[in-house]
C-alpha cells in the first residue's frame, strides 16, 4: 500500500465538534451577560424616583434595610425608599423668634440623615395598609365609656372631628366653634357618612389619629419623624427663613402652599386654587424635594408636646420630652403636629411656617390632619 492509498485523517468531524462546543460556550457567556444587564436595568428603574429628586449634596444613598419590621409581616414594599427622598443630616436653627412663645428659644440642633416620604400619605397608600392588615382606625371604633366618664352612652359612637364653618364671623379664640364631632366620620368618610373618597385616591389621608399613623409606619417598616427631623426637612436648607421657600410669603405673586385666604373661618376665597384639601404634590416642592411641608394637612410627629421643651432640648437628634404638658389643656397628653393645613390663615394660626408647632391628643382624628413617614439607614 503506498501513501496515496492510506486513509486520510478525517478533520471535518473534529472541526464540527470543536465549533459546536465553542458556539455553546459563547452562547452561555452571552446569555449570562444578558441576564446581568437585565437585572442591572431593573435595579436602576427601581431607584428612578430617588434619582429624579436629587438628594441633598447630590448623594444618592442605597436603599436601607428595614430595621423595625414586625415579625411575620408580608409587605412587598416593606422598608422601600421608593417615593422617599434622602435628607442628609446637618445642623440648623430650630424654632422661630417671630411666632408663638413655644417656638422659643431659637436653638441649634443637629440631626442625622434620614429618608422622608416626598408627599403626605395618600388615601390610596393608606387603603393598601388597611386592605393588607384589616386595621381599624380609632375613629371607626366605638369610644370606650371608661375613657369618657360621665358621658351619655348614646353619644359614645364612632366618629371624628370635622371642620364645619360657621355661617357668620366668630371670635377666633374658641376652635370648638368650627369643629364638630360627626358620627360616622372617618378616613373613608372624612367629612361625615355622606362623604367618600371617590376621585380622591391621591388626596392626603385624614381622620387618622397618632396611633393610626404609627401603625401604618410600623407596617411600612418606617416610623414617624421626630419634630426636629420634620423641621429640618421642611426648611430645605434655608437658614432661619420665615417660610419653607424663603422670607417672602408670595414670591412672584404666587401662593406656595394650600392655606386659607379670606376671612377665617367663614370664607375661603381659594386664591391658591383650593378651597379644601388638595391632591398631594399640587404645589412646588421645597429645596429638598419635599411637597406640602407647608399647608394642606397637619402632619403627626413622634414627639410628645411641651411648650418649654426647646429650653433644655438636646443639641443632637432630640426625640422630644418624656412626658407631655399643654397649659391650654393641662389634663391632656398631646403629640406634636407640624406644617399647618388648608385651614391656616395669617389672622389665625400661621401654622404653615416651618417653625410653627401644634399639639393634639394622640387619639384624635381631624379632617385636616394626616402624616408622612421617615426611615433611618
Ligand atoms: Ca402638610
Amino acid at each position: 500500500m503506498n501513501d496515496d492509498q492510506k486513509p486520510k485523517p478525517k478533520f471535518w468531524p473534529v472541526l464540527f465538534i470543536t465549533a459546536f462546543v465553542l458556539g455553546g460556550v459563547l452562547w452561555v457567556l452571552w446569555m449570562t451577560r444578558l441576564i446581568r444587564q437585565t437585572r442591572e436595568n431593573r435595579t436602576e428603574q427601581f431607584f428612578v424616583p430617588m434619582a429624579t429628586n436629587p438628594p441633598v449634596n447630590g448623594t444618592v444613598k442605597p436603599a436601607p434595610a428595614a430595621t423595625n419590621a414586625p415579625a411575620g409581616q408580608t409587605n412587598s414594599f416593606l422598608g422601600s425608599t421608593n417615593c422617599m427622598v434622602w435628607i442628609a443630616g446637618g445642623t440648623f436653627w430650630m424654632g422661630a423668634d417671630d411666632g408663638r412663645s413655644d417656638e422659643l428659644p431659637l436653638h441649634q440642633v443637629t440631626v442625622d440623615g434620614f429618608w422622608m416620604d416626598k408627599t403626605e400619605i395618600s388615601n390610596e397608600q393608606f387603603e393598601k395598609f388597611v386592605d393588607a392588615t384589616g386595621y381599624v382606625t380609632i375613629a371607626e371604633r366605638k369610644p370606650d365609656a371608661k375613657d369618657f366618664p360621665g358621658a351619655d352612652p348614646q353619644l359614645l359612637v364612632p366618629g371624628s372631628l370635622v371642620f364645619t364653618p360657621p355661617p357668620e364671623a366668630v371670635p377666633l379664640n374658641d376652635a370648638s366653634i368650627w369643629w364638630r364631632y360627626v358620627p360616622g366620620a372617618n378616613w373613608r368618610h372624612p367629612d361625615g357618612p355622606d362623604s367618600s373618597l371617590a376621585g380622591r385616591a391621591n388626596y392626603p389621608v385624614v381622620q387618622v389619629a397618632w396611633e393610626d399613623a404609627a401603625a401604618y409606619a410600623r407596617w411600612a417598616g418606617k416610623r414617624l419623624p421626630t419634630e426636629a427631623e420634620w423641621e429640618f426637612a421642611a426648611r430645605g436648607g434655608l437658614d432661619r427663613q420665615k417660610y419653607d421657600w424663603g422670607n417672602e410669603q408670595k414670591p412672584n405673586g404666587q401662593w406656595r402652599a394650600n392655606i386659607w385666604q379670606g376671612e377665617f373661618p367663614i370664607q375661603n376665597t381659594s386664591e391658591d386654587g383650593f378651597k379644601g384639601l388638595a391632591p398631594v404634590g399640587s404645589f412646588a416642592p421645597n429645596d429638598y424635594g419635599l411637597y406640602d411641608m407647608a399647608g394642606n394637612v397637619w402632619e403627626w410627629c413622634a414627639d410628645w408636646y411641651r411648650p418649654d421643651y426647646y429650653a433644655h432640648s438636646p443639641a443632637k437628634n432630640p426625640t422630644g420630652p418624656d412626658d407631655s404638658y399643654d397649659p391650654d389643656e393641662p389634663g391632656a397628653k398631646k403629640r406634636v403636629q407640624r406644617g399647618g393645613s388648608y385651614l391656616c390663615s395669617d389672622v389665625y394660626c400661621s401654622g404653615y411656617r416651618p417653625g410653627a408647632r401644634m399639639k393634639c391628643t394622640p387619639d384624635t382624628g381631624l379632617s385636616n390632619a394626616g402624616f408622612r413617614c421617615v426611615l433611618s439607614r
